[in-house]
């Protein structure tokens, strides 16, 4: 994607120094290294007068490097600085691309050190100089502050600052990865961070959205794990560099800090924490109504939800579409008292957009333990009968033979009915309210009171359901 080898762009954009460059090759075949200007000097004059505390890498032959520079006279005179043209040197050092002067003077150089150089002649521009800018046999002054290193063959470098005690699974291609990170350049400027954006960085990795040394930087790494990842250019922006933050030819820097991640492919990681062997004798299916006290947290620990806020448990019909998908599947098969662990990935719960207080894409982590269990309702009922209905519904449930059910007989009938175990009403309301509702229902003309056409009527409308529902 990138070419490794230096940029020519970068001469082209820095007339003077491709002036000096050629001057230099010449000089440096010629002229220069047979008749020695005779200056004082045998070499380059190196004086480190900054070094960083830490210093990584040094600069040797064929690294590519990028540093500011002034040049001056031994008068203090100034001849050219890399700042007046707003434009560092980026080049291919040791290889004769620069004068030898400082070719040698660059190397072994530490990214933000400060150095001067004191070039004689026969290593700057000779006995002819450079026409209008260097005179003839002139000891040259340069100040140098390196700013960048690599190498065409340097590859990612990764090194991991705190990797978790407990890593469930590393991430690999394919997979969404949130992570949080600081991008610096290697002189510590920074470039770009997840911070100000407000909420993590969230990607594909290995699909070509991020730039290849990020794509293998991020394999491998587990949930909370941090990361510093050093990326050469050519597998990050190039020649070009981005925006006006990441400079042509830039190595980064990105100290990563993954939050979670998940495969679209995923299902609900389910682990049983603890199962009541002996009373296990009936587990959760679908249509059940359950009742489940749970914590629910993102993979870094962070707290979101729990049942235990609300001082009950919580209430589902699984399979209803009432709780994210990733629980109705998770609760399925648990007995009473059981406690699990749930990882549910974003398909499977609040998805791209998250919820109020849920990031988006974000994968949950749950631990549920079952209360209770009954048998549920289908969709849309308040009761079911176990078996058939009372052949003379009404005549039994008009108990003072009136010839009308006031809500007062229609609710000791129902009660009656459940209590012999001949049906049940919709569990996780109040019996009293569903009692109410179906008296509403019944009541056609809302008299307040069901009579015998109305009941019939009912059970016409609702054929299906005739045998069922009252
Ligand atoms: C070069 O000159 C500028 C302006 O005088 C100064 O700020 C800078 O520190 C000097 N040295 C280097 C290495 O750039
Ligand atoms: C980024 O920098 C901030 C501020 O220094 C720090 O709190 C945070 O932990 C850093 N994040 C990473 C991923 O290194
Ligand atoms: C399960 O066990 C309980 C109590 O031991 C019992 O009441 C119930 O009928 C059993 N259920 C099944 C399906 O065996
Ligand atoms: C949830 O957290 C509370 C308080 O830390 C704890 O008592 C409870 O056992 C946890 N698990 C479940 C399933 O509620
Ligand atoms: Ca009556
Ligand atoms: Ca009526």
């Amino acid at each position: 994607m990138f070419p490794a080898g230096p940029p020519s762009h970068s001469l082209l954009r820095l007339p003077l120094l491709q002036l000096l460059l050629l001057v230099v090759q010449a000089v440096g075949r010629g002229l220069g290294r047979a008749s020695p200007a005779g200056g004082p000097l045998e070499d380059v004059v190196i004086e480190r007068y900054h070094i960083p505390r830490a210093c990584p890498r040094e600069v040797q032959m064929g690294d590519f490097v990028r540093y500011h520079y002034n040049g001056t006279f031994e008068d203090g005179k100034k001849f050219d600085s890399s700042y007046d043209r707003n434009t560092l040197v980026a080049i291919v050092v040791g290889v004769g691309r620069l004068i030898t002067g400082m070719d040698r003077g660059l190397m072994g150089m530490c990214v933000n050190e400060r150095r001067r150089l004191i070039v004689p002649p026969h290593l700057g521009y000779g006995s002819i100089g450079l026409a209008g800018l260097i005179p003839p046999d002139a000891t040259l002054y340069f100040d140098v502050v390196l700013l960048d290193v690599w190498n065409k063959e340097d590859t990612v470098q990764v090194s991991t600052l705190l990797r978790p005690p407990h890593c469930p699974r590393m991430v690999q291609d394919g997979d969404f990865v949130r992570y949080h990170y600081n991008g610096t350049l290697l002189d510590g400027t920074s470039f770009d961070t997840s911070y100000s954006k407000g909420g993590t960085y969230d990607t594909y990795v290995g699909s070509g959205w991020l730039i290849k040394g990020m794509d293998q930087g991020l394999l491998g790494m587990c949930p909370g794990e941090r990361r510093k990842i050093i990326i050469p250019p050519f597998l990050a922006y190039g020649e070009k560099g981005y925006g006006d933050k990441i400079p042509g030819s830039a190595v980064l820097i990105f100290n990563v800090h993954v939050i979670d991640f998940h495969n679209p492919a995923d299902v609900v990681e389910i682990r049983t924490l603890s199962r009541p062997s002996e009373t296990c004798n009936e587990t959760t299916k679908l249509g059940d109504f359950v009742r489940y006290h749970y914590n629910c947290s993102l993979l870094d620990g962070t707290q979101l939800f729990t049942s235990h806020d609300y001082g009950a448990p919580q209430e589902a019909t699984l399979g209803a579409n009432k709780v994210i998908e990733g629980l109705d599947t998770g609760l399925q098969g648990m007995c009473v008292g059981e406690r699990r662990q749930l990882i549910v990935p974003p398909h499977l719960a609040h998805g791209e957009s998250g919820a109020r207080g849920v990031p988006g894409s974000a994968v949950l982590l749950f631990e549920v333990e079952l209360v209770s269990r009954e048998d549920g309702l289908p969709t849309g009922y308040l009761f079911v009968w176990h078996k058939d209905p009372p052949a003379n519904l009404f005549e039994d449930m008009d108990l003072n033979k009136d010839g009308e059910v006031p809500p007062e007989e229609f609710s000791t009938f129902i009660k009656a009915q459940v209590s012999e175990g001949k049906g049940r009403l919709m569990p996780g309301q109040d019996p009293e309210k569903t009692i109410g509702d179906m008296f509403q229902n019944q009541d056609r003309n809302q008299d307040g009171k069901i009579t015998v056409d109305e009941l019939k009527l009912k059970s016409d409308e609702d054929e299906e359901r005739v045998h069922e529902e009252l």
